[in-house]
C-alpha cells in the first residue's frame, strides 16, 4: 500500500533533520511534502497545486522540468558519471564549462574554481584571497570585512563570512579575522536622507572600517550584490561604486557573491553588472545549474589567477566534486537555455520593468511601508505605520502571518522578518506575473484584515 501524507511526515520527523530547523517544532507540526513540479507550478502529495515565487530556493531560473536539463544529465550519467580532477586529470563537461563560464561573465575572469555549493565557494574565497596576499609577500592582509546580515554560507567560513548573528551564536563564530560593517538598508537605517546620501554614507562604513584594522591588514571586502536571504535588501544607486572606490584606493580585493544574484537574477548576467562593479572574485552556485544538481565555484580574476598561476606553485585546496561531470553537463545544458532563450534580456527588458510596476502599484496597500524590485526579485515591507515607517513589534510576527496565508492560499513567498520576498523563476510568462499579484494582494488582505482584528494597528 502507498503510504499517506501522514505516513511521510512522520518518517521524516523521525530521521530526517532540516536545516534552519527546530526538529522538535517541524516534528509535531509535520512537514509539507513536495511531490512534483512543472513550469513554475509545485505539487505536494495533498494534490495542491502551488506557484513558487521562490524559484525552489533562488535557483531554478529556468523552471522545473526542462528536458534539455534532463537529457544533458542522463547522457553525462551513461558516458562518464564521475570522475575526479585532481591528480592531472580532467573531464571534457568541466573544461568545456570552464570555457563558457570565461564568456558569460566579465571581461576579468578567465578561469573558474568548482565547488559543490555556494559555501564551499566561499571557503575558497577565503582560502584563495589569503593565498594571494601570502604568495605576494604580505600575509599580514588577512582580515575580510563583510556585512551585518550578509548570508555567504552555512560553513565555518561562510557563516563567518556572513552577518546572521543567529548564526554567529551557535558554534563560537566568526572565525578570525573576519569582521562586518553595517548593511546599506536605506528604509531601516537611513530614512531620514536621500537613498543616494545614505548609499555613500553606507560605503563610508567600509572606509571607517578599514582604517580602523588598518588598510596593511585587509585581505578582501565580500557583498551580494543584493543581500538575498537577508530581506532583499536593494541598496541605493550610489552604493556599489562608492565601495569599487574605497576598495580601489587602499588596494582592497572585492568579492562579488552572486550566488543568488548571478544568472539573469537581477536583469544583467551577473549583480555586480547590474551595481556597476569590477569584482576580483565572484561566488556562483544555484542558478549556474538552475539547482538540478548541485553545483557552485568561484570565478578568479586575472589579478588574483596570475599570482596563483606564475607564482603560486600547489595551492593545497579542492573537493571531491570539484568539477564533477554531471553537474558541470547540467550547467552547460542551462546556459546555453539561458543565451538560446534569452531570459537574462527578457528580465532586463520585460518582465522586470512589468513587474516593478506591479510592486509600485503594491505601495498603496495599507499595510505596504515600501515595495522594490530589482530584476526578478522583490521585497514588500509589511508597516504598522506607512507614512513613518514605523514596523510592528516584532514579536507580532506579522511576516509569519502573511506567510501562512501564502501557504495557504497556493504561494511561495518568504518572511524575513516583516518583509515578504520572492524571486521567480526567469521563464514566467506576464499572465504568471499578473497570478502571482493576484495571489500577492489576496494574501495582504487577508493579512491586513487579521492585523485590524487582532487589534495590532
Ligand atoms: N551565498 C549566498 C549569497 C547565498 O544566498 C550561499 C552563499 C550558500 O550557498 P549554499 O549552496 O551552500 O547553500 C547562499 C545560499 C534563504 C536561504 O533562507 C538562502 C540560501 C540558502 C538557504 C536559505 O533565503 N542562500
Amino acid at each position: 500500500m502507498s503510504r499517506t501524507t501522514q505516513d511521510w511526515q512522520a518518517a521524516d520527523a523521525a530521521h530526517f533533520l532540516h536545516p534552519f530547523t527546530d526538529f522538535d517544532a517541524l516534528a509535531k507540526k509535520g512537514s509539507r511534502i513536495i511531490e512534483r513540479a512543472e513550469n513554475i507550478y509545485l505539487w505536494d502529495s495533498e494534490g495542491h497545486k502551488i506557484l513558487d515565487a521562490m524559484s525552489g530556493l533562488w535557483c531554478v531560473n529556468v523552471g522545473y522540468g526542462r528536458q534539455e536539463l534532463i537529457d544533458a544529465t542522463t547522457a553525462q550519467l551513461k558516458q562518464l558519471p564521475f570522475y575526479n580532477a585532481f591528480f592531472q586529470t580532467a573531464t571534457k563537461p568541466a573544461i568545456e564549462l570552464a570555457e563558457l563560464l570565461s564568456e558569460v561573465t566579465p571581461p576579468q575572469f578567465k578561469h573558474v574554481f568548482f565547488s559543490g555549493s555556494g559555501s564551499e565557494g566561499n571557503d575558497t574565497v577565503v582560502r584563495m584571497v589569503r593565498r594571494y596576499w601570502d604568495v605576494l609577500g604580505r600575509p599580514e592582509r588577512k582580515v575580510i570585512i563583510s556585512r551585518n546580515n550578509a548570508y555567504h554560507g552555512s560553513t565555518m567560513a561562510g557563516a563567518s563570512l556572513g552577518g546572521m548573528s543567529g548564526m554567529h551564536a551557535q558554534g563560537g563564530l566568526p572565525i578570525p579575522d573576519i569582521t562586518h560593517i553595517e548593511q546599506p538598508y536605506w528604509y531601516e537605517l537611513g530614512r531620514g536622507m536621500s537613498r543616494d546620501d545614505f548609499g555613500l554614507k553606507a560605503a563610508g562604513w567600509l572606509e571607517t572600517k578599514i582604517l580602523e584594522v588598518g588598510p596593511e591588514r585587509v585581505a578582501a571586502f565580500i557583498g551580494e550584490p543584493v543581500q538575498g536571504a537577508g530581506g532583499v535588501i536593494i541598496p541605493p544607486a550610489t552604493y556599489w561604486p562608492a565601495v569599487q572606490a574605497i576598495c580601489d584606493k587602499y588596494d582592497v580585493l572585492l568579492v562579488s557573491d552572486e550566488v543568488i544574484c548571478g544568472f539573469g537574477r537581477t536583469g544583467h548576467w551577473w549583480g555586480c553588472e547590474t551595481m556597476g562593479t569590477r569584482p576580483d572574485l565572484m561566488t556562483f552556485a544555484k542558478g549556474v545549474t538552475s539547482g538540478y544538481i548541485p553545483l557552485g565555484g568561484v570565478m578568479v580574476g586575472e589579478r588574483i589567477a596570475k599570482v596563483l598561476i606564475e607564482q603560486g606553485g600547489e595551492f593545497n585546496h579542492g573537493y571531491t566534486y570539484s568539477g564533477h561531470p554531471v553537474a558541470c553537463a547540467v550547467a552547460l545544458a542551462n546556459i546555453r537555455l539561458i543565451q538560446r532563450d534569452r531570459l537574462v534580456e527578457r528580465v532586463r527588458d520585460d518582465l522586470g520593468p512589468y513587474l516593478a510596476q506591479h510592486f509600485e502599484a503594491l505601495k498603496a496597500h495599507p499595510l505596504v511601508g515600501d515595495a522594490e524590485t530589482c530584476g526578478l526579485m522583490g521585497a514588500v515591507v509589511l508597516a504598522k505605520d506607512r507614512a513613518s515607517g514605523t514596523p510592528f513589534a516584532s514579536e507580532l510576527e506579522v511576516g509569519m502571518v502573511c506567510r501562512g496565508h501564502c501557504f495557504g492560499n497556493g504561494l511561495i513567498m518568504r518572511a524575513v522578518g516583516d518583509r515578504m520576498i520572492i524571486a521567480p523563476p526567469l521563464v514566467m510568462t506576464r499572465d504568471q506575473i499578473d497570478e502571482m499579484m493576484l495571489l500577492i494582494r489576496r494574501c495582504l488582505d487577508l493579512t491586513w484584515a487579521d492585523v485590524r482584528s487582532r487589534g495590532w494597528v
